[in-house]
């Protein structure tokens, strides 16, 4: 926390400082009024009921009670907005955070998990803050004044109350040794109904399709308990507090008045009877304020342990050192650019114990077309991800316009490739501002790109024409249409090297050629990597690489591995015929 809070700036530790001397203020009002409920006893007890003297006091006590509340305002005020803006910073930072993760630090959290930490816990924290700031320093100001007031009273009372504070202290101490853990397992139970939620809502049609309601229903059932029972038991831990603190202001009370009229009693003048009465009714206030100022802890530690857990939870994502280091090359030759090479390259995703890819050696030339194909599972995806960095190799290296790709600035090798996920990826807004994503909107190149992707179908038929509605994640377009919109996106951004991921799988064999033929006439100069499963999407690349289970099993043109290579001629086979392959 105190990590977390190093991120105040300057302005707002100033305003802290402010807020807490109109705390000091507002306290110091607040235990004023009982000192003039004391005069105002006095004076009808003395002058016999004089009454301007009697509106006079009450007067400075109507403006004490005021002063307190516009202090108390104030402050409030002040502190709300001082962590509003904390917390504005902290999503800030988290988003950037994440924004810089390579996919080994998301696969770390998992997405729930950083949505919950940058919403959920940013939350938690600023509510702990803001009432620590506004109740708990208010408390110990509000005790130790009230002390001072109280010193010069009767040593009983201040035995009493010296019983009542050590009661509370120890049932706050029971508290949080209780609570605390339950609090700590709080946090993670509700990553998980998040979880379950988000699975259930983003995939709602696979769900209803095989009726696996009930099943999502009693997944999401004991998240949901385990959730609600561990609250329970928190909220039980700490609810006993309430009454425990009634019941020692209420019995402190009963104490002050009973060993008061004891006193009372003892002595003879009635002058002194009367001191004596006004000093009790002063100290019992003192009192009941004092001890009621436990309650701000006890909503203080209501909220700690889980606010303690959301810092922590944060920092760790803050803090996480990020795996892909990023290079100092900011471009290439222009000998060697839009030139793709793999080294001896051997890759395992992290935490796991087995290459997926190894030793894959191969290389693409400027302007050539390389293919990659082979059965489900065998790592075409693993290849294209390595070129972008989304992960490091783990032997071998990767070269890409002769530079090693970890040399690079990571946007700055980005800025070369245009990349097409296997999974097309449309975020809500218009198609236009999905296509120019984050550049300059020029609606020409727009239309052409989306022309080059063989999209000019889907602006047809809508006449808002670009600025159509994508709805979140695309849900408003068939595959095949995201999948040409994905593409255009890359086309848009003209780069050195276009990846294509098993991209024109929803695409009929028609427009899956017209495309390639297009993509050949406008990117002669760009190095092109098409992942895909059927044959005659590759058939005519310059080179096609087949791979078997993480290893490449043949190179070549088709006809070469056609001749040579027994796995290619299997896919092949089982495609299209002899006549259609060997022509
Ligand atoms: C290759 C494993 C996967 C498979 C192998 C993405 C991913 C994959 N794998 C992991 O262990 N962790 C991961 O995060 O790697 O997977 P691929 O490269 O995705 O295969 P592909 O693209 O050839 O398959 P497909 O179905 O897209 O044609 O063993 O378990
Ligand atoms: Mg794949």
């Amino acid at each position: 926390m105190i990590k977390l809070l190093k991120k105040l700036n300057r302005k707002a530790i100033i305003f802290c400082i402010l807020s807490l001397i109109f705390t000091v203020f507002e306290v110091m009002f607040a235990l004023a009024i009982p000192k003039y409920m004391t005069n105002i006893t006095d004076i009808i007890q003395t002058y016999d009921s004089d009454l301007p003297k009697t509106l006079f006091v009450g007067l400075k006590m109507l403006l004490c009670a005021f002063g307190n509340l516009f202090f108390a305002i104030a402050s409030t005020l002040i502190v709300s907005n001082i962590f509003n803006d904390f917390a504005a910073k902290l999503r800030s930072d988290l988003f950037k955070k994440v924004q810089s993760f390579s996919m080994v630090e998301i696969g770390f959290f998992t997405t729930t998990s950083l949505l919950t930490r940058s919403t959920n816990d940013v939350a938690q924290v600023q509510n702990f803050l803001v009432t620590c700031l506004m109740a708990v320093i208010k408390a110990p100001i509000l005790i130790t004044w009230a002390i001072i007031k109280m010193t010069d009273s009767q040593w009983q009372w201040s035995v009493i109350m010296a019983i009542a504070l050590l009661v509370l202290v120890v049932a706050l101490i029971y508290l949080l040794l209780v609570a605390e853990p339950k609090f700590k397992k709080l946090q993670m139970l509700t990553d998980n109904l998040n979880l379950n939620m988000r699975e259930n809502i983003s995939g709602i049609r696979v769900v209803r399709a095989y009726n696996a309601e009930h099943y999502h229903e009693s997944k999401f059932d004991i998240s949901n308990e385990n959730l609600t029972n561990t609250n329970l038991f928190a909220m039980h831990a700490v609810a006993f507090f309430s009454p425990v603190l009634q019941l020692v202001i209420s019995s402190a009370s009963l104490a002050i008045y009973w060993i008061g009229a004891l006193m009372i009693n003892v002595v003879k003048l009635h002058s002194e009877k009367i001191i004596m009465f006004s000093q009790m009714m002063v100290f019992s206030q003192y009192a009941v304020q004092m001890l009621g100022s436990f309650m701000m802890f006890w909503v203080l530690s209501m909220i700690m342990p889980s606010a303690l857990v959301s810092s922590r939870r944060i920092l760790e994502v803050l803090e996480t050192p990020i795996s892909i280091k990023d290079g100092k090359i900011l471009q290439c030759d222009s000998l060697h650019r839009g030139e793709i090479e793999f080294k001896n390259v051997s890759f395992r995703y992290p935490n796991t114990n087995v290459d997926v890819l190894s030793d894959i050696s191969f290389s693409a030339k400027k302007g050539e077309t390389v293919a990659l194909i082979g059965s489900t599972g065998c790592g075409k995806t693993s290849i294209v991800n390595l070129i972008p960095r989304f992960y490091d190799v783990t032997n071998g290296k990767i070269l890409v316009g002769g530079i090693d790709v970890r040399e690079y600035k990571q946007d700055k090798l980005r800025e070369m490739i245009g990349y097409v996920s296997q999974e097309a990826f449309l975020i809500s807004g218009t198609i236009g501002e999905n296509i120019a994503y984050g550049k300059d909107l020029n609606k020409e190149s727009i239309l052409n790109a989306i022309s080059i992707a063989q999209g000019n179908e889907i602006i047809e038929r809508s006449a808002e024409g670009i600025y159509s509605y994508v709805a979140q994640r695309g849900t408003n377009f068939s595959g095949g249409q995201k999948q040409r919109i994905s593409i255009a996106r890359a086309v848009y951004k003209n780069p050195e090297i276009l990846i294509f991921d098993d991209s024109f799988s929803a695409l009929d064999y028609m427009t899956d050629k017209k495309l390639r033929m297009e993509l050949n006439k406008f990117f002669v100069d760009s190095t092109k990597i098409i992942v895909a499963q059927r044959i005659g999407t590759i058939m005519d690349a310059d080179r096609i690489i087949v791979l078997d289970n993480g290893q490449i099993a043949g190179i070549g043109t088709h006809m070469d591995l056609m001749h040579n290579c027994e796995i290619y001629r299997q896919i092949a086979y089982s495609q299209l015929s002899k006549k259609e392959l060997l022509s």
